[in-house]
């Protein structure tokens, strides 16, 4: 039987950081100014004045110190407040693609393959630039891979559901080497004017490879033991941008239409959810949380991770054991278990075993158990 391997991995991010306080000086000043041209309104009652916000909040309550974006300009503009993304045209390579094939190439000279060597590319994150044809049809075209290419879109727990989607097409024969991109640009879906939201997420594309251990040529390989994935509805984490929009007459842009969340429901309702399904998941192959050499866990916030190790280990987790990429990061939807294994996994030892997992919007959570080879 085909034993499946993740083979390579990579993160590429953007050159563009905005600090906290960076991004909290706009919000502020695009608060303080909406406040003063409101002031009548509001001390009438009928607006509610704009809640000022804090970097040590954001710091304190998330972890995050800064994030990576494709485009600075235009983010922190008070007269914008959303990056200013030049179109671009049919003919030329799409922004998501860009983002895609940056962190491919890298994936694919860290597993020593090359675009004759694979079989079928999942490009899968939280948004696709368009509907059609697939982003991941067109990265395809731009590396010279043949075979097929499709997009998915799971929210957070797009790249574990899309390496669970590998590891079943390898173990099937359907494929031998498939290649995993999650191009996640979140930047244009931030809602830089909502003091609760503007400060979670950041751009970053990673990319894994999953192949059969017979193709296998990589100095630093893991099996894959299991996978395991749950889906459990909720309107907590919601953005309705979509196609419908066009016909309802709705302001496509809408506030609505943007990322939003209820993050303490999130919290409380997503920990136990995690927690829960990674312990099953051990224990399914007889492992229990002390088994664990690393947490690759998703990267939403420092609390999140703390808590879900600890609940599990009965104590914490050192930062060796579940690394946290987050600060430099901050949330970058499906992309953040993917970069905390790509950067931080080469100094496992032979049969050392560890988990990747994700977990946010939908609910989704998504596991796969792996062993180094
Ligand atoms: N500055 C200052 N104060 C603030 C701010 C701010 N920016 N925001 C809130 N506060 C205040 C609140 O008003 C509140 O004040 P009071 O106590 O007086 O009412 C106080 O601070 C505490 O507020 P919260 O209870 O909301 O604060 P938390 O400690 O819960 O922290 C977090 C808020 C950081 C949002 C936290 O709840 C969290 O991280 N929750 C988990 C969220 C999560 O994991 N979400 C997953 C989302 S990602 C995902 O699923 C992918 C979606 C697809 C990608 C989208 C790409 C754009």
């Amino acid at each position: 039987m085909t034993q499946a391997v993740i083979s390579g991995s990579a993160v590429w991010n953007p050159p563009h950081v905005i600090t906290n306080e960076e991004l909290v000086g706009s919000y502020n000043a695009y608060a303080e100014r909406f406040n003063v041209e409101n002031q009548q309104e509001i001390e009438r009652g009928s607006i509610t004045p704009m809640p000022l916000s804090s970097a040590e909040f954001v710091q304190k309550a998330s972890g995050i110190k800064q994030r990576y974006i494709y485009v600075k300009e235009g983010a922190l503009d008070i007269n914008r407040m959303r990056p200013k993304i030049p179109e671009r045209a049919s003919n030329e390579l799409s922004h998501q693609a860009e983002f895609a094939v940056n962190a491919a190439r890298l994936a694919m000279q860290d597993a020593n393959k090359e675009a004759k060597d694979i079989d079928a590319v999942i490009v899968s994150c939280a948004y696709t630039e368009r509907a059609y044809p697939a982003i991941a049809i067109e990265v395809q075209d731009q590396l010279g891979i043949e075979g097929f290419g499709f997009d998915m879109l799971v929210a957070c727990s797009a790249a574990t559901f899309a390496l669970q989607r590998a590891y079943e097409m390898v173990q099937s024969g359907t494929a031998n080497v498939v290649l995993v991109i999650n191009p996640e640009l979140t930047s244009p879906q931030v809602n830089y004017t909502d003091r609760d939201g503007h400060f979670i997420f950041g751009d970053v594309s990673t990319a894994v490879i999953v192949e059969s251990d017979k193709s296998c040529k990589s100095d630093h390989s893991y099996d894959i033991l299991g996978i395991k994935a749950v889906t459990k509805y909720s309107n907590n984490i919601r953005s309705n941008f979509g196609y419908v929009s066009h016909a309802t007459d709705a302001d496509p842009f809408g506030p609505d239409k943007l990322f939003r969340q209820a993050g303490r429901s999130v919290f409380k309702e997503v920990c136990p959810m995690a927690a829960e399904h990674i312990a099953e998941h051990l224990n399914a192959h007889d492992l229990t949380p002390q088994d664990l050499t690393r947490w690759w866990l998703h990267q939403a916030n420092i609390n999140m991770n703390v808590l879900i190790s600890k609940r599990l280990l009965g104590r914490d987790a050192t930062a060796e054991e579940a690394p946290i990429v987050l600060d430099e990061y901050a949330n970058t939807a499906s992309a953040g278990s993917i970069i905390a294994f790509s950067k931080h996994h080469k100094d496992l030892k032979k049969n050392d075993v560890g988990v990747i997992c994700s977990f946010g919007a939908g609910y989704s959570i998504g596991s796969l158990v792996i062993r180094k080879r």
